[in-house]
């Protein structure tokens, strides 16, 4: 019975903390679930840690993607920002992917509308 409880205990030290894990999303510009009265003029991901981006778009409501410039410098940061493109009223997703200061894969979908 102790011998099983001491297994636990070390099982237990040894098993990594979800929240030292992986990086999430801490805001982004436009917001999940916003509603715009125009267009962005600035693309926002902002992480809690330094994450490397490998996927950054903007898909519209028919799912063709909305080209946007962005910087060459993929270098792993908190914060992402680009210059957003002209966006047309209607239903837009902004999909992401990053490698987390850990190591792993992480990655989302913010949906925001344009108002006509
Ligand atoms: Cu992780």
């Amino acid at each position: 019975m102790a011998r099983t409880m001491r297994r636990l205990l070390l099982l237990a030290l040894l098993t990594p903390l979800p929240a030292l894990a992986h990086s999430d999303l801490r805001g982004s510009q436009p917001a999940d679930g916003s509603s715009l009265a125009a267009g962005p003029t600035e693309l926002r991901l902002s992480f809690q840690e330094r994450v490397q981006l490998t996927l950054w778009r903007i898909l519209g409501p028919d799912g063709t993607e909305q080209p946007f410039p962005r910087t060459r410098d993929l270098a792993p940061r908190a914060e992402h920002l680009a210059r957003a493109p002209e966006l047309p009223p209607g239903e837009w997703r902004m999909e992401w992917r990053a490698i987390s200061a850990d190591g792993h894969p992480i990655g989302g979908t913010i949906r925001f509308t344009v108002q006509p």
